[in-house]
């Protein structure tokens, strides 16, 4: 069977493509979705996604994903640099993490520096705009082959 992946959105990633282009770029949510199932299609994958302004409907997520999913591809925006939650759940749940940011945070305000979730994930990419999702895909992939 066809190895699967839930890609989770964190709050305000749903008002992707419509301010701030300059920090996120002009793609929209959809976009994005759209391009990563296209991409784990190709590769034998299939795609499914969530998105949440709630930080507890992303943690009932991440928990639900353990017995249906095989990899998470999470983009927890702002709730990256404040929730122990979201790490926990990575943690309980084993299901192999990738964290992943349209922007380079590095690059961005001290705050953005810091990660709950990098402890929990398996990797992270950052600063690649929407391609980093279908990185985040393949190595995804990788990680399922090995
Ligand atoms: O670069 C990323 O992907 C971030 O996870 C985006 C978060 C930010 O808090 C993280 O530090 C880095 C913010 C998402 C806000 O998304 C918007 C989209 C459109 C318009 C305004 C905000």
């Amino acid at each position: 069977m066809a190895k699967s992946v839930i890609v989770i959105n964190g709050p305000n990633l749903n008002m992707l493509g419509t301010r701030e282009p300059e920090i996120y770029g002009a793609v929209t949510l959809k976009d994005i979705e759209a391009r990563v199932r296209a991409h784990a299609q190709q590769i034998g994958l299939t795609a499914e996604f969530f998105q949440s302004n709630l930080e507890g409907e992303i943690v009932e997520a991440i928990q639900k994903a353990a017995n249906k999913y095989d990899g998470i591809i999470l983009n927890a925006a702002a709730y990256t640099h404040t929730s122990i939650a979201l790490m926990d759940a990575i943690k309980a749940t084993g299901v192999p993490t990738i964290e992943v940011h349209l922007s380079n945070v590095f690059a961005r305000e001290p705050f953005r520096h810091h990660s709950y979730i990098s402890p929990a994930a398996a990797g992270v990419i950052c600063g690649f705009g929407a391609k980093g999702y279908v990185l985040a895909i393949d190595a995804l992939a990788d990680i399922f082959d090995t």
